[in-house]
């Protein structure tokens, strides 16, 4: 580790708010002040994208089922997606970003990491430079957008969403370690629901109750995993922001609170998992070309397996017979259910790939999967 390349670095995060419903708003501006969703429609069996804050207040939110957004909120406005309209503001916002640092690295559409570190503009202040970057977006784009600002990717993330909608909120050097010690450890990523009670059966709440765990301990438990876990609970985060960075792979995965006995409650669960990944398609920042779909079985035992067939545009059949292939291998009860695709490589990912990338290896692994639940 290297506290002092830490501390010196300067990362923003920056993420629209309410991002699909903000640009359906500034499009019909009668839409304002009325609960408002984007999603698929309750008939068919849809999930809402997104909604406004107005619409939140009901208790609807991102991943809910259509008709349970309905029920907490019957005046509920859906309106369908139009990706036409997201991908271009997505374009206008980060051409205002690259107007900042050419150290910008995509997220997903409306999601983004900054390097700002060691730029003259604003006296070299992040916080100025996030207030002036969001009012430019408010002014440019007419949406508008929350930031975090910290030493880390990890805290910058975090930090965005602190003073949601329209806010920001900034993780000086000094405070990281009393910021982090607080933090509930759902709030690190790869944490889902599952390890948060796994953790909280012993005890551990926060990143500072974590802390107590000797990395051995953490690698006992949590395999590769552990080692990042240790890291992040003190707070350290030394991914750098990688502008070139083109994914290898879409997945989403989904341990489940109780194990899946057998093949036929397995292949119960992949509708969802199908779906889930279909939205998450979707907001991938750069359209791709896929090459291969692939499933993950992780057993009872926490013994893992992948099957994977070349596959240009996947349909959920072809998933449902590599989890067949794949369960086959053991034949017995299913901890966590995997889909996803890798995509073809490209002259630009073979070019990352020689320059030496980090965190992009695994298919299964970091911030690109996601719990689907
Ligand atoms: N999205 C989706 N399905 C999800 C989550 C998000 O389709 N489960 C889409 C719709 C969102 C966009 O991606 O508008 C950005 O996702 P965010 O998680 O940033 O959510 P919002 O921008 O909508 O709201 P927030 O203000 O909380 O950032
Ligand atoms: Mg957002």
């Amino acid at each position: 580790m290297n506290l002092k390349s830490e501390s010196m670095r300067k990362i923003i995060h920056c993420d629209c708010d309410c991002f699909y419903a903000a640009v359906e708003m500034r499009d019909d501006p009668a839409l304002r002040g009325r609960p408002l969703a984007v999603g698929g429609k309750a008939e068919m069996r849809g999930v809402i994208a997104t909604c406004n804050y107005e619409a939140r207040a009901f208790g609807v939110h991102s991943a809910m089922s259509t008709a349970r957004a309905l029920r907490l909120c019957p005046q509920l406005l859906l309106l369908p997606p139009d990706f036409r309209r997201y991908r271009e503001a997505s374009q206008q916002i980060l051409a205002i970003y690259r107007d900042y640092t050419p150290l910008v690295e995509p997220l997903s559409l409306d999601e983004a990491y900054l390097d700002v570190s060691g730029l003259p503009r604003c006296q070299g202040s992040a916080t100025l430079m996030a207030e002036e970057i969001r009012a430019r977006i408010r002014a440019e784009v007419r949406i508008t957008a929350s930031a975090g600002i910290a030493p880390n990717k990890f805290l910058a993330k975090v930090a965005s969403d602190w003073r949601k909608p329209d806010g920001q909120f900034v993780v000086r050097p000094q405070e990281v370690d009393a910021f982090v010690a607080a933090l509930p450890v759902g709030k690190i990523f790869g944490v889902g629901k599952v390890t948060a009670a796994r953790l909280q059966k012993h005890g551990i709440h926060t990143c500072g109750d974590l802390r107590a765990w000797e990395l051995t301990r953490l690698v006992g438990e949590f395999g590769r995993f552990g080692t990042a876990l240790h890291q992040l609970c003190r707070g350290i985060d030394e991914r750098p922001v990688r502008p070139d960075r083109l994914r290898k792979s879409l997945s989403v995965e989904t341990t489940y609170p109780r194990d899946l006995p057998d093949l036929a409650a397995c292949r119960a669960e992949l509708p969802a998992l199908v779906a889930e990944f279909r939205r998450r398609f979707a907001r991938l920042p750069a359209p791709r070309p896929v090459h291969q779909a692939v499933v993950k079985v992780k057993f009872a035992d926490f013994t893992q397996t992948t099957a994977e067939c070349v596959s240009a545009a996947p349909e959920e059949a072809v998933w449902a017979a590599l989890l067949d292939e794949a369960w086959a291998r053991k034949g017995k009860a299913v901890r966590l259910l995997g889909v996803g695709v890798r995509f073809a490589e490209t002259e630009e990912a073979r070019k990352g790939e020689r320059e030496g990338s980090e965190e992009q290896g695994d298919l299964f692994a970091g911030e690109g999967s996601h719990p689907a639940s």
